[in-house]
């Protein structure tokens, strides 16, 4: 006989009532995140069907090629999250501003979503896996339209977050901050279902992800923690491999997972680093350490950061703790070097 599988809207049901004085709001939230990302598969799924690969001709505010699946994926989400009147606004990396809803409800609602809406959308066209980042934050003003102020607040804050991750399956990985559970999207009944339950990052791990083409670019504490990397080759007890899908949400899922850290460094070309700060090092770095790993920029933990802009960047390293403290370890270098510098 089959197991009963639990789907993630009766687990959202279950987390909401043995939580005191929850509203349900937040559970609604998730739910309509949870439908949004099922249209957005299906559309994945299909994007060699439909038309949809590509660009959609255009740039976004940092000046990139949008796909059009960014330009849908984008839209899905907003529209998903203004008919629910539980969010108040929305901000995304495809746009420039923040949106407020309007209307009663949702101008009363408590929270506001920080979106990635199609994240790593360079792999679409090959085929490769892709996903949405989500950040949800209480808002600070109380009532009417929402504020900038309410999207520009430390990681710390976050209610909730997570990814969905367009792979071989698609799944669905998030927090409230009391442990990570991951969904599996069984498409034969339409519902993701609870298949990763309480995941916790290998405390140690041999996978590192970095784009090793910016090598040159680096600072000399990271290239020092390559070479660490590659020099462990020669080790038999602990040789690292290097594994870099080039989709965030990807490589951080397979890390979470198998053990591994993930590094998105300053470099020549992002001087501030390349990810963003809201959309997707905080949603991500609080995955991650609720599974017991750590995320920071080098010298800050990366959800302690105060932001100042909406779509502000950073450097970033995260995962397994004892890849991280030797990371830490290799870094020292560049502190060093820019004390007797200055
Ligand atoms: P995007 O949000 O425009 O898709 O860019 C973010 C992506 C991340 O998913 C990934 O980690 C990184 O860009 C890869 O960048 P690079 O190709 O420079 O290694
Ligand atoms: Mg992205």
């Amino acid at each position: 006989m089959h197991k009963r599988v639990l789907t993630l809207d009766e687990f959202i049901f279950q987390k909401q009532t043995v939580a005191r004085y929850a509203s349900g709001e937040l559970s609604g939230l998730l739910r309509d995140i949870g439908l949004a990302s099922k249209i957005i598969h299906r559309d994945v799924n299909k994007a060699g069907l439909i038309d949809v690969l590509g660009d959609a001709g255009q740039e976004n505010v940092q000046g990139e090629g949008v796909k059009k699946l960014d330009v849908i994926a984008n839209d899905t989400f907003i529209n998903s999250l203004r008919v629910s009147g539980q969010c108040a606004g929305v901000a995304s990396e495809e746009l420039e501003n923040f949106i407020a809803f309007k209307g009663t409800r949702s101008e009363k609602a408590k929270y506001v979503v920080l979106l990635d809406p199609l994240d790593g959308s360079s792999n679409i066209d090959v085929n490769v896996s892709v996903g949405t980042i989500f950040s949800i934050l209480k808002r600070k003003t109380v009532d009417g339209p929402c504020q900038l102020e309410d999207f520009l607040q430390k990681g710390v804050e976050q209610v909730a977050s997570g990814y969905v991750i367009y792979g071989s399956s698609t799944m669905l990985v998030y927090t409230t901050g009391h442990g990570v559970n991951g969904f599996t999207l069984d498409p034969s009944i339409g519902e993701f279902c609870l298949s990763h339950p309480d995941i916790l990052l290998p405390s140690d791990g041999t996978i590192y992800s970095i784009n090793h083409g910016y090598r040159w670019h680096f600072s000399n504490g990271v290239k020092k923690y390559i070479d660490h990397c590659i020099n462990s080759s020669g080790e038999r007890e602990n040789p690292h491999s290097l594994r870099y899908i080039g989709s965030m949400v990807a490589d951080i899922h397979r890390n979470l997972i198998k053990g591994g850290i993930f590094m998105y460094p300053i470099s020549e070309s992002y001087p501030d680093g390349k990810l963003r700060l809201l959309y997707e090092c905080n949603p991500m770095a609080f995955i991650v350490e609720q599974a017991g790993g750590r995320a920071n920029d080098g010298q800050t933990r990366i959800m302690e950061i105060d932001p100042t802009q909406l779509h502000q960047r950073s450097q970033i390293f995260m995962g397994s703790p004892k890849m991280m403290d030797r990371l830490e370890k290799c870094l020292q270098v560049d502190y060093v070097t820019e004390k007797v510098e200055s």
